[in-house]
């Protein structure tokens, strides 16, 4: 049985994304009768849910969780919901900038994850590891393919392929490009993922705790 990671390749003139960095040291690893499968995506918007497209008809997998770099958060942070929006900040690795546009048009305004998050920021705390759940994968490229992750999956109900996105933090080889920006040691981002897959592997029903925020 697999299952499918995703990290980004680098963007905003970054040398490295730790996502892809993270992901990829556990390419083969095997958690109970799963195989993790390790790939990189494009950070181009429409691209990258092409690539997660065709991943996924190869792979079958019966778990897909997508991971992305959230310069600036402290913690590893599960994400709660996709929006079907596209307003770009910047430009994505192939020049575009789409403002307000849906990432799917006449699809749902929003999808919620399908991983157990808040038992996953349960096992990481347990384990040592900053973590909350977050209830915004912002506008640009993650959020556009957890939107499309999610559509996808949503278009086929009986499946019981389950996923979602994890954000993580910058990886402390980049702190000294983003003073006073928080930073955790790479070998502690590739631990948080195997927590993580561990976990919605093992939790169909996600425990009930508060996630909540006030703003
Ligand atoms: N982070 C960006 C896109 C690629 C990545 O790793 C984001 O949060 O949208």
């Amino acid at each position: 049985m697999n299952v499918l990671l995703t990290g980004f390749e680098p963007f905003d003139r970054e040398p490295l994304n730790p996502s892809w960095e993270a992901v990829r040291a556990l390419d083969g690893w095997r958690c109970g009768s799963a195989t993790v499968r390790a790939r990189r995506l494009s950070c181009v918007f429409g691209t990258a849910i092409e690539e997660l497209g065709v991943h996924m008809d190869t792979l079958r997998p019966r778990l897909v969780i997508c991971v992305g770099l959230a310069g600036g958060r402290a913690e590893i942070s599960p994400e709660r919901i996709a929006i079907n929006l596209d307003d770009g900040r910047i430009a994505d690795n192939a020049g575009a900038q789409p403002i307000d546009q849906p990432v799917v048009p006449g699809a749902p305004a929003a999808y919620f994850s399908t991983l157990p998050i808040k038992a996953i920021v349960r096992d990481l705390l347990a384990a040592g590891v900053p973590a909350s759940v977050s209830n915004t994968a912002g506008t640009f490229v993650c959020n556009h393919l957890f939107f499309g992750l999610m559509h996808r999956l949503a278009a086929k109900p009986r499946s019981s392929t389950r996923g979602g996105f994890i954000h993580v933090p910058y990886a402390d080889e980049q702190a000294e490009r983003f003073p006073g920006e928080p930073s955790l040691p790479l070998e502690t981002i590739t631990e948080a993922l195997r927590v993580a897959v561990a976990t919605s592997l093992e939790v169909v029903t996600d425990i009930r705790q508060t996630g909540g925020r006030l703003h």
